[in-house]
């Protein structure tokens, strides 16, 4: 009885490890891998990723310049990125402004990006306008490139008002922006690299929790 206790520690305490390894790297590979500039080989491309961490952009503040571009990324399974007022969250600014169309993807990121040329350091709300399964931009999915740095205009205040709204509505067809395929480094290295650290921790403990068990048997 005692030895089978002896037995069941030892095989247990790896087993734990293991159990603590995985939801870190493998639930959610998103907390390390913040694309921003950074990601990109070219400081004049600003990267934003698309729905990486659920209904949302990462980040949902860009800063960019005159002459700088923004390179949205999309994640799966089907986002869009969608120029509106701020007035009025959740569809178009007008019949000309920027529309990435759904952009259906299992890869993350996918192999399609949008880009927008950056023409004036006036304000630009974005939307999700997909609706399935839900109305993401009224779920939160907004962002702003160079927000003003003061006044009522925030992106709280925007998403608060997007909260408000039924539906989001998508433009007719891609617009303002060239979609094209993706060059830039993935914004996912960073965590895959994150992720295999606890599978190596897993494995590890696993040979460990196999050695312990085998040695147990013998003492037996
Ligand atoms: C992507 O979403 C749009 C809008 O909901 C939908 O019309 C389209 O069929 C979807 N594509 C796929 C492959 O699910
Ligand atoms: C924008 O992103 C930041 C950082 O993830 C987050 O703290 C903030 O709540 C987000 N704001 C909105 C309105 O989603
Ligand atoms: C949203 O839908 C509700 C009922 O489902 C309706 O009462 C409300 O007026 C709608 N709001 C808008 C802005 O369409
Ligand atoms: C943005 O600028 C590039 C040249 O730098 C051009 O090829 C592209 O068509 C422009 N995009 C739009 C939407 O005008
Ligand atoms: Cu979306």
């Amino acid at each position: 009885m005692l030895k089978v206790t002896v037995l069941l520690a030892l095989g247990g305490f790896p087993l734990v490890l293991g159990q603590y390894g995985a939801p870190a790297g493998g639930g959610s590979s998103s907390a390390s891998a913040t694309p921003s500039a950074t990601a990109s080989a070219n400081p004049n491309i600003h990267t934003v990723s698309v729905g990486q961490d659920g209904f949302v952009f990462t980040p949902n503040t860009t800063v960019a310049s005159v002459g700088q571009q923004v390179e949205f990324q999309f994640f799966p399974p089907n986002h869009t990125v969608t120029q509106s007022s701020f007035e009025n969250p959740c569809q178009p600014l007008s019949s000309t402004s920027f529309f990435s169309g759904f952009m259906v993807t299992q890869d993350s990121p996918g192999p399609q990006t949008f880009t927008v040329n950056i023409t004036d350091t006036n304000p630009i709300w974005f939307y999700c306008a997909q609706n399935i399964p839900g109305d993401h931009c009224a779920i939160g999915m907004v962002g702003v490139i160079n927000p003003p740095t003061s006044g009522p205009n925030t992106l709280e205040a925007f998403a608060a008002a997007a909260k408000k709204t039924n539906s989001s509505i998508a433009q007719p067809s891609v617009m303002g922006g060239v979609v094209a395929s993706r060059t830039t480094s993935a914004p996912t290295s960073a965590s895959s690299t994150g992720a295999s650290a606890p599978k190596q921790i897993a494995s590890i403990s696993g040979i460990v929790s196999a050695l312990a068990g085998f040695f147990a048997l013998l003492l037996v």
